[in-house]
């Protein structure tokens, strides 16, 4: 008996591009009171729960579902959050089950970074002006959304959502996504947004003009 030849992986050429939709009036966007620090009261900002561009949502993570995309690696390079003028940037990331967050203090004052994952803390760091980036563990398993908040300034707050595979993007702007590399299947299309949760779509992968899939997202105003 001859032992079977084994596979040789081609390089999986799937997409999915797409836009988030946000349908309606947008909340509006009042502008935060930040007067409890000099520093971060010097520069005005709105909130950012809600980021609607002509009809565009910002913030939302797409994502095929965890556990159908096999086996990944994550990667040694971290997922960099800043916190300029008091604010995280980006307030959404995406990160992999064993990627690090490094988070970046490029302001000139005092934050501290506590990260919670379904109200049980992982880990609270001061963080003065001008210290090094923190370099911390991430969610413990894909699925889970790690709540970033600043003690300090309580308006602060970031979201690491955490995946089994490296298929996700996170919209900016112009609501717009693409998720490239996907190999040939049907997945089920999972987008998240912090205030306005999540939605699903199936989507099916093929052969030669069917691997460029596109998707749409709508999430609508509450009356
Ligand atoms: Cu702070």
């Amino acid at each position: 008996m001859t032992a079977p030849k084994p596979a040789v992986p081609k390089p999986a050429t799937g997409s999915i591009t797409g836009t988030v939709l946000f349908e309606g009036e947008p909340p509006s966007r009042d502008e935060i009171v930040r007067d409890s620090d000099p520093y971060c009261e010097k520069v005005k900002k709105t909130t950012e729960d809600v980021i609607v561009t002509k009809g565009k949502l910002k913030d939302v993570l797409v994502r095929i579902k965890n556990g159908t995309g096999g086996t990944f690696t994550a990667p040694t390079t971290p997922v960099l959050l800043d916190q300029k003028d008091c604010m995280y940037t980006p307030r959404v990331v995406g990160v992999m089950v064993g990627q690090k967050l490094a988070v970046r203090n490029s302001d000139g004052t005092f934050h501290n970074v506590r990260g919670t994952v379904g109200g049980k803390q992982l880990w609270n760091n001061a963080q003065p002006k001008k210290a090094a980036d923190l370099s911390l563990d991430a969610g413990p398993k894909a699925g889970d959304v790690v709540d970033l908040v600043c003690d300090v300034h309580p308006w602060m707050h970031a979201y690491a959502v955490v995946q089994d595979h490296p298929f996700f993007a996170v919209t900016g702007e112009n609501g717009a996504f693409t998720i490239a590399g996907l190999p040939q299947g049907s997945y089920v299309l999972e987008a998240w947004h912090p205030q306005l949760g999540k939605k699903e779509l199936k989507v099916k992968i093929g052969k030669g003009k069917k691997a460029a899939v596109t998707a749409r997202f709508s999430y609508k105003a509450t009356e």
